[in-house]
């Protein structure tokens, strides 16, 4: 008899698998057991043995794998911003966001520590990041406001936080894990890093309703060294949409003439502010690719 199951947390070569019939602490069969083969989210096949225990038989195939956190199977990644404390830096949240999209995650921009601003001095910011095709929530984790518009988000997903540090991640994390304490904001004054460094991933289950949460925050290195010039206009979502109407199958978007991402920018339709930071991404791309050759 098999069950089918998705490991939740790996702990020196014991792997915890959630299945329907509770969670079961495992073991894994021959080359499953070399380190790194089997990631924290895969779904797996187990031989089920007495109390809880079991051997994990096969992997099933990968939707999608990140290394930093070492995860497999997301569905969408939050992206944590603070309205104030810290300030929003919109060429940051751009690169994180492309690089979200080369993964093919869906996202969502989360601005927390509203209770720190006003709609009315988000509005810039949210018109900007919707125009594009994102959702954006407003919210306080102080006030509770927009709290429960980000939980219905979470519901029957598996989800990775990302976001500049400071923003509220781990505050957040807590607020939805009973019994659960992750350490937040305060930093060891010994050694200058936070305390839990060497911690494994978990998938934390919601309190309500299915779905988990990554324990620990994705892409927290802004590195683009793997994506293309070519492939950058597909990353951005307002530029993707306009894919093969420009004149020239290669534009760049730049100066080419016949350019309809340029149309739409006389238009209105695509922010300068997105836009500008799409050059200046594009340009150390291609500084890096001149290097190369
Ligand atoms: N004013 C305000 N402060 C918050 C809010 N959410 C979190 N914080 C504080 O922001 C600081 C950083 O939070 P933390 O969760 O450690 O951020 P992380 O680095 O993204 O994990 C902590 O002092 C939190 O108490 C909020 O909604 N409003
Ligand atoms: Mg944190
Ligand atoms: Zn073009």
């Amino acid at each position: 008899m098999f069950l089918e199951g998705k490991v939740h947390k790996i702990k020196s070569n014991f792997y915890y698998v959630q299945t329907r019939e509770g969670l079961y602490t495992c073991k894994a069969r021959g080359k499953l057991k070399s380190k790194g083969r089997i990631l924290v989210g895969d779904l797996v096949t187990i031989t089920p043995d007495r109390n809880l225990t079991g051997v994990i038989e096969e992997i099933k195939p990968r939707k999608n794998e990140l290394t930093r956190p070492p995860v497999a199977n997301l569905d969408q990644v939050i992206v944590f911003l603070a309205a104030r404390q810290p300030d929003i830096n919109c060429y940051m949240l751009d690169k994180l966001l492309v690089q979200i999209e080369a993964k093919n995650l869906p996202s969502v921009i989360c601005i927390n520590k509203m209770d720190l601003s006003s709609p009315q001095e988000m509005e810039d910011i949210v018109s900007v990041y919707c125009g594009a095709g994102y959702k954006v929530i407003l919210m306080s984790l102080v006030t509770k406001e927009g709290l429960s518009d980000l939980i219905d988000i979470l519901h029957d997903k598996t989800t990775v936080l990302a976001g500049p540090s400071g923003t509220g991640k781990s505050s957040f994390i807590n607020s939805i894990r009973q019994g659960y304490s992750l350490q937040t904001g305060a930093v060891s004054k010994k050694t200058g890093r936070g305390r839990h460094t060497t911690r494994h991933v978990e998938l934390l289950p919601l309190k309500e309703g299915k779905g988990e949460i990554v324990d620990t925050p994705g892409f927290s290195r802004l590195e683009i060294s793997h994506i293309s010039s070519q492939e950058l206009p597909w990353l951005f979502p307002e530029i993707k949409r306009l894919m093969g109407q420009c004149k020239f199958s290669s534009c760049l978007h730049k100066a080419e003439p016949g350019c309809c991402v340029k149309e739409e920018l006389a238009r209105g339709s695509i922010s300068p502010r997105r836009y500008e930071n799409y050059l200046q991404i594009l340009e150390e791309i291609q500084e890096k690719e001149r290097n190369f050759i």
